[in-house]
């Protein structure tokens, strides 16, 4: 282990970004991401002294309690270090993310901060389902990986594998990870991006036994496997063991030489992220400025974390810093929130700390004190053009209702629930002042219990929850005809047609090309990029917003006043489009076209009062008219277990509405996919445990919506209106 390098030298390097790489670990729950972590910050001394990826000793990163106690990584979290490389000495700025599903949200977004990805894969239990996910989820950001095949002690002791057999196994994951690649890649990435043990874009090792080999290392260290297989045999004591490895093939060298070699610097990947996330005008001087990270430009920094000091409540915003130099003192304006706020601190990380440094440059990955946004807010000096959103790829599927133990303290569980929700995007809360009624939105049980227990120990705050409960969606089976909505006086009308959306429209959605939100009328780019996928130019310019998927297209030909109340047309459909007309659940799938309108002269009579209702009545009919339906939420699901409970196994799938539709033996085991209504799946972990005795465990794959069964749909909808306070038998669609 290296004595750590000093902030001085931190400072120094943060400016020059050519020798900066920032990246992030990301695989399948437990792989070893932070097993990894802790050891690239051991060799780098910028850790408290103890055994580098000692679980029960407790990794460095996890900084709640919870994480300690459950042994699994919740939170994102940054950390920097410095490594030395043919001579010169680099940045790297990373970011440890979390395995879990329910956690995934926080990968998404710590995709943003980087530009390349190490991707960790078991080599025991191969690729698997949240593998393919992490994977989407760095490609779509334009994200470049690279592959650490760890846990190979495992081949070594429990396995026994002997090389030829290693290799096998090696050139068998190698392979299945450049299939994904083939897979999820746009075009002109699919060759580019593969990975390969040859040119040393492939690692091997073992994370927590700190040894790690690429061929790149085996050539420069002359080290190779059959040396560390030998060591394994070779009765040493765990100390001497530990010397060898150190000495050798210590993982940090294979992987940080990895990640500088083969990753890109913040220089040559925002040339091409920057047109992918970033949807303004390329050739403006601000657009330059991010194509070329120019450290004298106009300054951009993206949120993409909030951490809030439980003790003092003092918000963090950690982000990248895409464009310009960001001071203390500084004014900058939040284009979100269109708010000016003023910057307290700036701070690098070193290690897992964040030191205050000042200043900070384009090209980093950085932390900022005394602003207060969101995720996902772009900040720059004046208003600019703000970034892509960053949608996750699956939605909060579980809610329940949160209270706390004292009714007259509902105030301030207000003011608790907005603070969590702002730490943690993937929480939704919705607060019902009229009813009381409080719900969080989450990604599984397990996230909602983190949040739970969270608010109780570290915030303090006793409260109760219920039972939970599902969100369904409301959607339509058939186009409708052309609906005409009335304004309340009368002198306004829009003529709306739905219909259910494209398969190829669903797909561009889904992918983030277009992305949710308003679009300007002349976004050459955005129409350009829509050609590629064969949407012509001219339908791409009638797209006037997009929520929750579903997409409103301006139809109409020659309204001379349409353009003034747009932004009125497009709040109604966003309205509808968050509460439907059957239970008031988000709508999804659909899409809706204003065909035509008649809009008084006098702007007087067209304003929100007028446009909003006659623009919600139509879609709202419409939706009737082309049969509108509760579509439930399911899960696909991979469960493993050995092939002896099938039997079991299928029961309990049926039980639960489910359908198998895959089988495959591996060996005594059996991998079974299966999708299964969210309604069903409560408590589902302890079921499997139950019908396996304790030998079942499921991954989620994808998430997707279906009709729900027509005889549970009139009862469905009068529960769920019954719960918000509806008249359940109310069918007027108030
Ligand atoms: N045998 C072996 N076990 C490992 C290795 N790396 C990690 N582990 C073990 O695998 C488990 C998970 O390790 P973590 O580093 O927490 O994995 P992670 O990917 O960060 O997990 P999440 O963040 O919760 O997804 C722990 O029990 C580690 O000790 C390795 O190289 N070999
Ligand atoms: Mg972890």
């Amino acid at each position: 282990m290296r004595s750590a390098a000093t902030l001085e030298e931190f400072k120094e390097l943060m400016r020059k970004p050519v020798n900066i790489r920032n990246v992030c670990t990301s695989a399948h729950i437990h792989h070893g991401k932070t097993a990894l972590t802790d050891t690239l910050l051991a060799a780098a001394g910028l850790m408290s002294e103890k055994a580098a990826g000692d679980l029960e000793e407790g990794m460095t990163t996890w900084q709640h309690k919870d994480e300690q106690e459950r042994l699994l990584t919740v939170d994102a979290s940054n950390v920097s270090m410095t490594h030395g490389f043919e001579g010169q000495r680099y940045l790297i700025n990373l970011i440890d993310t979390p395995g879990h599903v329910d956690f995934g949200g926080n990968v998404t977004r710590a995709m943003r901060a980087i530009d390349g990805t190490v991707v960790l894969v078991c080599a025991v239990e191969g690729i698997m389902p949240q593998t393919e996910t992490v994977i989407k989820q760095a490609l779509r950001e334009r994200v470049k990986p690279v592959l650490f095949i760890n846990k190979v002690d495992r081949l070594i002791n429990e396995l026994k594998l002997n090389p030829e057999q290693m290799q096998e196994r090696f050139i068998k994951i190698v392979t299945q990870f450049n299939n994904l690649i083939e897979q999820i890649a746009e075009p002109e990435f699919k060759e580019k991006w593969k990975v390969s043990i040859q040119d040393g874009s492939v690692g091997f090792g073992s994370a927590r036994e700190n040894w790690g080999l690429s061929l790149h290392f085996m050539k420069k260290r002359n080290v190779n496997f059959k040396d560390v297989i030998d060591l394994y045999k070779s009765g040493k004591t765990e100390q001497e063991m530990q010397d060898w490895i150190w000495k050798n093939a210590p993982v940090y060298e294979v992987i940080l030489d990895m990640v500088i070699k083969h990753l890109p610097n913040p220089i040559e990947a925002q040339k091409y992220r920057i047109p992918h996330i970033w949807r303004g005008d390329l050739k403006s001087d601000f657009g330059k400025d991010l194509v070329n990270c120019n450290p004298n430009g106009k300054p951009a920094f993206v949120i993409t974390r909030i951490t809030i000091d439980p003790k003092f409540g003092r918000e963090m915003a950690a982000g990248r810093l895409f464009s310009g130099t960001l001071k203390e003192g500084t004014e900058v304006y939040l284009n979100n929130a269109k708010q000016k706020q003023r910057i307290a601190q700036v701070f690098m990380y070193r290690g897992i700390k964040p030191e205050q440094i000042g200043e900070a440059v384009a090209g980093n990955v950085i932390a900022l004190g005394g602003v207060s946004g969101f995720a996902g807010e772009t900040i720059t000096l004046g208003e600019e053009q703000p970034f892509e959103e960053m949608r996750h790829i699956f939605e909060p599927v579980i809610t329940k209702s949160i209270e706390p133990a004292k009714p007259q303290d509902l105030p301030k569980l207000v003011e608790i629930l907005k603070k969590v929700a702002k730490e943690d995007p993937s929480l939704k809360v919705t607060i019902n002042l009229e009813t009381g009624e409080n719900l969080i939105h989450g990604m599984g049980e397990l996230h909602l219990e983190i949040i739970e227990n969270r608010i109780r120990d570290e915030r303090g705050f006793p409260v109760k929850t219920g039972e939970p409960i599902v969100v369904y969606r409301e959607t339509i089976l058939k186009e409708s005809g052309t609906v005409e909505g009335k304004s309340p006086n009368k002198h306004n009308k829009f003529y709306i047609k739905v219909e259910p959306i494209s398969a190829g429209y669903a797909k561009l959605i889904k992918d983030g090309v277009i992305s949710e939100g308003g679009f300007k009328k002349y976004d050459t780019e955005f129409y350009l990029q829509l050609e590629k996928y064969g949407i012509p130019v001219k339908e791409a310019k009638k797209i006037r917003k997009v929520c929750n998927g579903n997409i409103l297209f301006d139809e109409t030909r020659g309204i001379v006043h349409i353009g003034e109340v747009q932004e009125l047309v497009n709040d109604g459909f966003e309205q509808v489009m968050k509460e439907g007309p059957l239970a008031r659940e988000p709508c999804i799938g659909m899409k809706i076209g204003v065909a035509d309108c008649k809009l008084h002269e006098d702007a007087i009579h067209r304003g929100p009062a007028q446009v909003m209702p006659a623009v919600r009545e139509a879609i709202k009919q419409a939706m009737v008219d082309a049969n509108a339906v509760i579509f439930e939420p399911y899960q696909v699901i991979l469960i493993e277990c050995p092939a002896s409970y099938m039997g079991e196994i299928s029961k309990l799938v049926q039980n639960k509405r489910g359908q198998l539709f895959d089988i495959e033996h591996k060996g005594e085991q059996i991998d079974i996919r299966a999708r299964m209504p969210v309604a069903e799946m409560f408590g589902l972990a302890s079921d499997l445990r139950s019908a396996t005795e304790g030998r079942g465990t499921y991954f989620i794959v994808d998430q997707e919506y279906d009709k729900l069964p027509t005889d549970l749909q009139e009862k469905v909808r009068k529960k769920i209106r019954q719960r918000k306070g509806l008249n359940p038998d109310d069918l007027s669609m108030s």
